[in-house]
């Protein structure tokens, strides 16, 4: 087991790491940028490196840094938590030079995955239903006979993309050539690689997602599904477990196909599929997210799992001591932007108060305190509120008056739109697709 872990992040996600290394007696590593020079994550750790000015190419994503910190300060592995270099698979690749452990896939996993194209064909390879989709486009030409055979409307995604990033709906064969460049540019520009493909368009779908756990003695266990639907422009908003909208029967088929799918590519460490669910329910495969993810407390609040710390002692060559999950009870997560409620946009300043409420079944997985200046640096999630309830009715409940009696002052927060949605009887009843935000008619009051 490793002594001492480096922890590549920022915010509530370095002190989630952080709280699994405690449990597992290993030394911490923060690293962080001027702008986090008294941030939570910081004081917490057992040590602390600066790494750079606030911007986070110079600092959070300065892999030559972090390397050369991991390095002088001896320590054995090291956390990615979630996005930044967290599924960059050369970043991946770079610790085995200094026999250090990335916590997390194998580069060859992250790579093979974040090439959407091929992901996808290893998951049909594997059983997995896809959406019907093409491969790599080049000529507008190609684009509009494969839309012609498999129908309009068609979504168009560039192959090194994922969450939705350039993804674009189009309607008509007008639209379609005007999609298919502007989305490969777009590619090119974000991901390096302008290689675009065609899916048939799933129409008001539920974004369900399978968490996937699995070490190296090829033992893999599936902790149930998570509904996202609860999304704006990509971006999860609410989420929850298990999905009100997927029924036991469904739940084994998406187990044995998740297992099926992660022996096929002979993954290990923690992982996510993400699957649409139409309205007749049926399952496509979309990509797989080789990382931890924001959402990861509400499979744990149901499963009693530490998912962070398996993460910690697969990597340290642990076999996984269960081969099935318990589901009890529903969680509900509920993430807090720093971020005005009615035009979203992002709102830095200084929290003059932030009391997050004392309650049965509630969990805060959160990156500030109260006199936290929240920066335009960082993405601007401050952190979760998860409510855990012995049924979804009692998760909302809890849910609901949590949200009520969070204190928060000194800068604009998403906390109106959260209480506007849970508050809903759309939500109550579990009428959950990815157009939920959008068909909101009530105005947020700020
Ligand atoms: C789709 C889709 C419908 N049809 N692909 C969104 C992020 C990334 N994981 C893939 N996503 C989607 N892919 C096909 N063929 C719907 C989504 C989707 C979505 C789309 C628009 C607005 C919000 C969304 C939320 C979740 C999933």
């Amino acid at each position: 087991m490793f002594s001492k872990i480096l922890i590549a992040n920022r915010g509530e996600i370095a002190l989630r790491v952080i709280r699994a290394c405690q449990s597992l007696g290993i030394a911490t590593v923060a690293v962080y940028s001027e702008a986090d020079a008294q941030a939570p994550h910081v004081l917490a750790a057992d040590e602390a490196f600066l790494i750079g000015p606030p911007p986070v190419p110079q600092s959070y994503l300065n892999a030559a840094k972090i390397l050369e910190v991991a390095q002088s300060c001896g320590a054995q592995a090291i956390h990615p938590g979630y996005g930044l270099l967290s599924e960059n698979a050369d970043f991946a690749a770079a610790w085995e030079a200094v026999e250090i452990t990335f916590i997390g896939p194998s580069p060859k996993a992250i790579a093979a995955m974040g090439d959407k194209i091929a992901a996808r064909a290893m998951m049909a390879k594997a059983g997995v239903p896809v959406v019907p989709g093409s491969g790599p486009i080049v000529d507008p030409a190609d684009a509009l006979a494969f839309a012609e055979q498999i129908g309009y409307p068609v979504m168009v995604k560039a192959s090194a993309g994922g969450g939705g990033i350039g993804m674009q709906l189009v309607e008509t064969p007008a639209e379609l050539e005007k999609a298919v460049k502007m989305c490969g540019a777009r590619a090119k520009t974000y991901f390096g690689s302008d290689v675009i493909y065609l899916e048939k368009a799933i129409l008001k779908p539920r974004h369900i997602e399978v968490q996937i756990l699995a070490d190296h003695f090829d033992n893999v266990v599936i902790l149930h599904e998570r509904e996202c639907s609860i999304q704006r422009r990509h971006q999860k908003v609410i989420e929850e477990c298990p999905s009100p909208g997927v029924s036991p029967e469904q739940r084994r088929f998406l187990t044995e196909r998740a297992i099926a799918a992660t022996r096929a590519i002979g993954y290990a460490n923690a992982g996510t599929l993400e699957f649409l669910m139409d309205a007749d329910g049926n399952f496509y495969f979309l990509e797989m997210n080789t990382r931890l993810q924001v959402e990861h407390p509400v499979t744990e609040m149901v499963t009693g799992l530490d998912i962070v710390a398996w993460q910690i002692r697969i990597a340290a060559g642990d076999r996984l001591t269960f081969s099935a999950a318990p589901l009890n009870g529903h969680a509900i997560e509920c993430r807090l932007y720093a971020e005005d409620p009615v035009t979203f946009m992002p709102q830095p300043g200084t929290l003059t108060r932030f009391e997050p409420p004392a309650g049965e079944g509630l969990r805060h997985d959160v990156g500030v305190v109260s006199g936290s200046v929240v920066t335009p640096f960082y993405d601007p999630m401050l952190g979760k509120l998860i409510a855990w309830g012995s049924t979804r009715t009692e998760a909302i409940e809890r849910l609901r008056d949590a949200l009520a009696r969070y204190e928060i002052a000194g800068i604009k927060t998403n906390l109106p739109l959260l209480q506007t949605i849970v508050d809903s009887p759309a939500f109550a009843a579990a009428d959950l697709d990815t157009g939920f935000i959008s068909r909101m008619r009530q105005t947020v009051t700020a």
